[in-house]
């Protein structure tokens, strides 16, 4: 099975909620980040996680070891499940979200190349394997990388093993659901959800992934 993650980008508390209450039946995890935690405050983690469906705070963590397991730490009292966190700044400061993680009883993953065009500048290729190497030696629970590029994703796999790829770049950023889904562990799909007219309609549409 592949799980059907929602990228819950709008801004408000209101819309946030009548959107995941629309969704939520399709849906197996609501990842949120800045856009929503700041239009609307850290306390609508405890809001959303009243659907049930497991909470990831995609906070892309990029701080010193100490910064990032405060940061860590903070998230998981507020309510969330997971955290996503960058991987460029080393094993240090990986290591201290993964292990804040894990003393919680949640779980990290790190992000390794990025799906949109720019992410190649710096994160492509040897550097991208290098990250997902990273996650491994990290002990994390598995890497985000791009629905976009699905050979990346097959790359990446080959390194990771069993740990579990979240992909995100399906829909609006142009990746395909159908040519990624059967790559990966967790589909993340925002904007071509929740921006639709329909947006319960669109999760249906998606949620095919699930039976895969
Ligand atoms: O490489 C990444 N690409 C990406 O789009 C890593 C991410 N975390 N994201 C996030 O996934 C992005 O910030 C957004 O929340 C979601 C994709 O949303 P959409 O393009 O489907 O609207």
């Amino acid at each position: 099975m592949t799980e059907l993650i929602l990228a819950l980008d709008v801004l408000t508390r209101d819309e946030a909620v009548e959107i995941a209450e629309k969704t939520a039946p399709y849906l197996d995890a609501i990842k949120i980040g800045y856009p929503l935690v700041l239009g609307s405050g850290l306390s609508i983690a405890r809001e959303l996680s009243h659907f049930g469906l497991p909470l990831i705070a995609d906070f892309k963590v990029a701080d010193i070891p100490n910064t990032s397991r405060l940061i860590a730490e903070h998230v998981f009292e507020a309510g969330f499940s997971g955290i996503i966190t960058q991987g460029f700044t080393g094993s240090d400061s990986v290591t201290a979200s993964v292990e804040a993680a894990h003393d919680a009883g949640g779980e990290c993953y790190v992000v390794t190349e990025m799906s949109h065009p720019g992410a190649l500048e710096f994160l492509g290729g040897e550097n991208g394997v290098k990250l997902a190497k990273l996650a491994v030696d990290c002990k994390a629970d598995g890497i985000i990388a791009p629905a976009t590029r699905p050979e990346t994703v097959k790359k990446l796999r080959g390194v990771i093993g069993n740990l579990k790829i979240l992909s995100p770049g399906v829909g609006a950023q142009g990746g395909s659901a159908e040519e990624i889904a059967p790559l990966i562990d967790g589909m993340i799909v925002g904007r071509s959800i929740y921006t639709s007219d329909d947006p319960q309609a669109a999760a249906a549409k998606y949620a095919f992934v699930r039976k895969l």
